[in-house]
């Protein structure tokens, strides 16, 4: 069991979740998982936004790419809380490249590529707090059911 003190994590329904209408089903498949949602928006992130979001890909040749479809509709930030919320969310979502993604996670079912691959989550305690800030202010955290 990895070592995580994080119990709340944070999920995107990526562009391409939204638009196939497949929102309300990974929703269920996280809820199903055991995820309790403790905050939820829609918003369509600007070029800016997207780039400060993924700036630790800036270098990688998908960067531009990556930028252009996260800003092509709405995306749905979802703060997630669990007891393991970090690795837990990592292992329900399944391995970026869909094609490698274990049978029954949420990315084995509705990613279509690496890149258009249905939901992002946070990948470490330190990141999942930044990425919660960066979409939620304290009062949107809803910290206790
Ligand atoms: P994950 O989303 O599984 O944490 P990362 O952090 O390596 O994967 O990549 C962030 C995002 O960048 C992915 N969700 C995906 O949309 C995009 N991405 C990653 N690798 C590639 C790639 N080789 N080609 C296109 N897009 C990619």
């Amino acid at each position: 069991m990895s070592k995580t003190t994080q119990t709340i994590t944070l999920a995107i329904l990526k562009p391409d979740t939204m638009k196939s209408g497949n929102a309300g089903s990974v929703i269920n498949m996280l809820e199903d998982a055991g995820f309790k949602i403790r905050a939820s928006k829609v918003l369509k992130l600007r070029q800016g936004e997207a780039g400060a979001f993924y700036s630790v890909h800036r270098e990688r040749p998908f960067f531009e790419s990556l930028v252009q479809f996260m800003t092509s509709g709405p995306c749905m930030p979802l703060a997630l809380e669990h007891e393991r919320a970090v690795p837990y969310l990592r292992e329900v979502i399944g391995a970026t490249d869909p094609s490698e993604a274990a049978e029954g996670t949420i990315r084995a079912l509705y990613a279509e590529s690496k890149e258009r691959n249905a939901i992002h989550a946070s990948d470490s305690d330190v990141n999942a707090q930044l990425e919660l800030g960066f979409f939620f202010n304290r009062l949107e955290l809803v910290a206790e059911a």
